[in-house]
């Protein structure tokens, strides 16, 4: 019995620790896991990741790559009566679900910086083609609005930490914020790495938060503060989810899983 994951690059952190907890639930109930990497962004490298696992006749199908509607409709209807469940769509995708409330996760960090006294916050946003990152800025920007603030700038990452570095860079000295948001640690590591070079003290200058807690993020200097998505319980979730499925032959319909904010050592 085999089970597929279609994911995106996993050279980036959170997808890659998302395929370990995915291998660690599949093998704990007797499958064997096969991924396919999606090596671009976009339809064509998902469906040929798709058509790959199908070709494996794996029993059922994850999917952590980022798609839209019509796209995630198109791929379930590929996969015909194979249960499939999809990890990075939009909340009305009319396919079976298995993720975290991007708008909890996002008010958590804006809630946060707000009780600390923050006005000036800076958004670094995933890229364009991520449907989770933009799911992140909007809810982002509407709980700031609530607050009657709009942010101090936004800027365009790519989800890895030369984007996040870049970020920084870009900031105007004399208009600095006094936090910034970031949509992934990954980005935040390099956005912390920037302000260190410029000699800009976090948290005393800048806070930061980040958005994931992957493995490492205890670990950055300081301890990077951020909004948790617990990867081994999506994990456990999403391969409990298809194999119910399987067994059931029918449609799970999962509840979105909950966020957490971490508080750490990079906001004050
Ligand atoms: C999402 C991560 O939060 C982000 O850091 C980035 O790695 C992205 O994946 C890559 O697609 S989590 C995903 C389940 C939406």
């Amino acid at each position: 019995r085999s089970l597929g994951l279609a994911t995106t690059d996993l050279m980036l952190q959170a997808p890659a620790q998302i395929a370990s907890a995915i291998q660690h639930r599949a093998a704990a109930l007797g499958y064997q896991l096969v991924i396919a990497m999606a090596d671009l962004p976009g339809f064509p490298s998902a469906q040929a990741a798709v058509n790959d696992l199908l070709a494996q006749r794996v029993d059922g199908l994850l999917l952590n790559l980022p798609l839209q509607n019509d796209e995630a409709q198109a791929l379930d209807q590929l996969c015909g009566q194979l249960p499939c469940l999809f990890m990075d769509v939009a909340s009305d995708a009319a396919v079976n679900r298995c993720q975290f409330s991007a708008s909890q996760g996002a008010r958590q960090g804006v809630e946060h910086l707000y009780a600390l006294g923050h006005r000036q916050i800076a958004l670094i946003n995933g890229p364009l083609t991520s449907v989770s990152a933009m799911q992140r800025f909007q809810a982002w920007q509407s709980v700031l609005a609530e607050h009657q603030l709009a942010p101090h700038s936004v800027h365009q990452g790519d989800w890895s930490a030369e984007s996040g570095y870049q970020a920084v860079r870009s900031l105007l000295p004399d208009n600095l914020p006094t936090a910034l948001l970031v949509a992934n640690d990954q980005m935040a590591l390099g956005a912390m790495r920037a302000l260190h070079q410029q000699g800009i003290q976090i948290p005393q200058q800048i806070s930061v938060v980040g958005y994931d807690d992957t493995a490492e993020s205890a670990w950055y200097q300081p301890p990077l503060t951020t909004i948790r998505q617990d990867i081994r319980l999506l994990g456990k979730q999403s391969v409990d989810g298809l194999v119910a499925a399987i067994q059931s032959q029918q449609g799970e319909q999962l509840a979105p899983l909950s966020t957490e904010l971490v508080v750490r050592e990079t906001t004050a």
